[in-house]
C-alpha cells in the first residue's frame, strides 16, 4: 500500500474507532443491571463452611465486603486446610508465607503478599485497603503494619504441615500436582442485599514453592477482580498461568461485553489452553458471578467443584471442564 493510502486508511480507522459504539453492550449490561437476585455467596473448592457463614450474614443484612472477608476467614482458620492460612504448607525452605486480597464494590482494593505470622492475611489486606493509600504491601512491611494494626503474630507451621513437609524434603521433587488435594486456595465472592458485590481470595500459595515467590491470588485482575455494574471473577489452582493470562479481569470484561459467566470462564480457560502447551499437567479454575446472580465455572481438568449458599441452600456444585478424562 502507498504510504498516502496507507496514512488516509489508518486515519479512517482511527475515525472508525473514536466513533464506532462502544464494544461494550450497553444491552447486555442493563439486563445485569435490572436484575436484582437474593443475597448469594460463591467460593471455589467445597468450601460450604465458608460460604455457609458468609451466606448466613448477608441474609442477615451484612455488606458483601464484610461477608467475604468472614467467609474466607473460615478456612484461614481451618488447619485442615494446608492451602490456605494457619496450617498452609510451608515453601521449600518452611517458611509459609501467604497472599491474599479483597475487592470492595467502588472498585477499591487492598492485597498482601509473602506475609508470614499472621492468620488471617485478609483482614490485613483489608486494612491495607482502607487504612492506607496503597494497594498491595509484601514481606516484612506488610508485617510490620498488620502488628501496627493490632494482628497477632503465630507460628502458622502446624506440627502435620512440618511433616509433610519435611518428608517432602527426602525427595525435594517440586512439580505442580494437578489433583484437588494440591489445590485448596478459597475465592469468594458475595452479593449482599442492595446488589452490591465484593470478593476476597486466599492462600498460602504453591505447596513448597520457591522462597519469594507470590502467586495469583493477592494480584488484582488475577486471582480476583469484580465491577460492580458487571460482577466478579476468582480463581485457584496455577498462579503463573493465572497471572499471565490476568484471568479474572478477563472474565469480567468478557461479562461487560454480553457473555454470561459460564462463556467467560470458558474463553478464559480456553486461553491459558493456548498459551500453555504443558496445560494437561496443571489445574487453573474460575468461578464467575454476574450482577444478576447467574454463575459459571470452568476448569482444565475435572475434579473442581464450587460451593454456593443462596436463600438458606448450600450445595456443592461440579464444574465443567475443558479436558474430558
Ligand atoms: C497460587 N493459585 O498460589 C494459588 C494456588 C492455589 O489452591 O490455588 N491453591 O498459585
Amino acid at each position: 500500500m502507498k504510504r498516502r493510502n496507507f496514512l488516509k486508511n489508518a486515519g479512517m480507522a482511527g475515525m472508525a474507532l473514536s466513533t464506532a459504539p462502544s464494544v461494550f453492550s450497553q444491552s447486555a449490561l442493563n439486563d445485569i443491571k435490572m436484575a436484582k437476585p437474593s443475597p448469594i455467596a460463591v467460593a471455589t473448592w467445597n468450601f460450604q463452611n465458608a460460604t455457609k457463614m458468609a451466606g448466613s450474614m448477608l441474609y442477615e443484612g451484612a455488606s458483601a465486603l464484610d461477608a467475604v472477608e468472614k467467609g474466607v476467614m473460615v478456612e484461614e482458620g481451618n488447619l485442615k486446610n494446608t492451602t490456605v492460612g494457619n496450617g498452609g504448607a510451608p515453601d521449600r525452605d518452611g517458611n509459609v508465607t501467604l497472599d491474599a486480597c479483597i475487592m470492595s464494590p467502588d472498585g477499591n482494593a487492598g492485597s498482601v503478599v509473602y506475609l508470614k505470622e499472621i492468620e488471617h492475611p485478609v483482614s490485613v489486606a483489608r486494612k491495607v485497603m482502607e487504612e492506607t493509600p496503597h494497594v498491595m504491601l509484601a514481606g516484612e512491611g506488610a508485617l510490620q503494619f498488620a502488628i501496627q494494626q493490632g494482628f497477632k503474630r503465630k507460628n502458622l507451621l502446624t506440627e502435620n504441615s512440618e511433616k509433610a513437609w519435611k518428608e517432602w524434603l527426602k525427595e525435594k521433587e517440586y512439580r505442580p500436582i494437578i489433583n484437588i488435594e494440591n489445590h485448596d486456595t478459597i475465592g469468594m465472592l458475595c452479593i449482599d442485599e442492595k446488589g452490591d458485590i465484593a470478593g476476597a481470595c486466599t492462600t498460602s500459595g504453591l505447596a513448597y514453592k520457591m522462597n519469594g515467590r507470590v502467586g495469583d491470588s493477592p494480584i488484582i485482575g488475577a486471582g480476583l477482580y469484580l465491577d460492580n455494574e458487571v460482577g466478579g471473577a476468582v480463581a485457584t489452582g496455577m498462579g503463573e498461568a493465572v497471572m499471565k493470562s490476568v484471568g479474572s479481569f478477563l472474565i469480567v470484561e468478557l461479562m461487560r461485553q454480553g457473555n454470561s459467566p459460564q462463556e467467560a470462564c470458558e474463553e478464559a480457560i480456553n486461553r491459558i489452553v493456548k498459551q500453555n502447551k504443558n496445560h494437561k499437567e496443571f489445574q487453573v479454575a474460575f468461578v464467575a458471578l454476574n450482577k444478576a446472580g447467574e454463575i459459571g465455572s470452568y476448569c482444565i481438568h475435572k475434579g473442581f467443584t464450587y460451593a454456593k449458599y443462596q436463600e438458606g441452600e448450600s450445595s456443592n456444585n461440579t464444574s465443567p471442564s475443558y479436558m474430558i478424562e
